[in-house]
């Protein structure tokens, strides 16, 4: 689906290089249409469903983090992963947990209140401390990535572009759309990464 976490699948995929197939998944369509989340057949490989989900063979993925891990390691010369030592690798599990629980959470949990739940679960007031929670999620990011860190060069973990950059523009990315107050300078860095080749040519899948 266009405007969803599955961007972040299909940008790793364009980044890895690996061949893949972008089948499209309406999260809201009639359950009898085979392009549908509530479709029995999609519900079998993704049982909530929800998007994104990948298949390769007979291994069936329906965490986008697990997706962009999976697609890193299929992928070793792109370097989404970091594998220059264990540290390293310590800090991008670190990044990506902060990037889902604590920067991204509040976006989820506004959309969730404004469109996904059901009506009669909304809390309006919600809203307000998803706002209140991303702006203190921003600050420590700030601190995470340290007083050096530049949005217009740096990487988030090592030299190169790898997944976490990728979470960060995404997520940031939403926030914006989302209306949140988003600093100048990760306005930025979505700016950067998102003018990156690979994803250039997975906004074409989806346009
Ligand atoms: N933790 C999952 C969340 C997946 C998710 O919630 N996807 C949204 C779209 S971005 C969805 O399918 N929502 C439909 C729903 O909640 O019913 C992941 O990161 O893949």
């Amino acid at each position: 689906m266009a405007q969803s976490r599955s961007f972040r699948a299909l940008w790793a995929l364009e980044e890895s290089g690996l061949d893949y197939e972008y089948v499209a998944i309406k999260l809201f369509g009639d359950p009898a249409d085979s392009d549908s989340a509530q479709n029995v057949e999609y519900l079998a490989l993704n049982l909530q469903g929800k998007v994104p989900t990948l298949v390769h063979q007979d291994l069936v993925l329906t965490e986008s983090v697990a997706i962009l891990n999976y697609i890193g390691r299929q992928a070793p010369d792109s370097e989404l992963l970091p594998r220059i030592d264990t540290a390293s690798y310590a800090h991008h599990d670190e990044l990506v947990c902060f990037i889902l629980a604590e920067l991204e959470q509040p976006l989820w949990s506004s959309g969730k209140h404004r469109f996904a739940l059901p009506p009669e679960q909304r809390i309006p007031q919600m809203l307000e401390t998803a706002k209140f929670e991303f702006a203190k999620a921003v600050s420590t990011l700030d601190k995470l990535l340290g007083d050096d860190f530049s949005t217009i060069d740096d990487f988030s973990i090592g030299k190169n572009f790898s997944i976490t950059d990728l979470l960060l523009a995404h997520t940031f990315n939403w926030a914006i759309r989302f209306e949140f107050d988003v600093p100048e300078k990760y306005v930025e860095l979505r700016d950067r990464h998102y003018q990156r080749p690979a994803a250039v040519r997975a906004m074409a899948v989806i346009e």
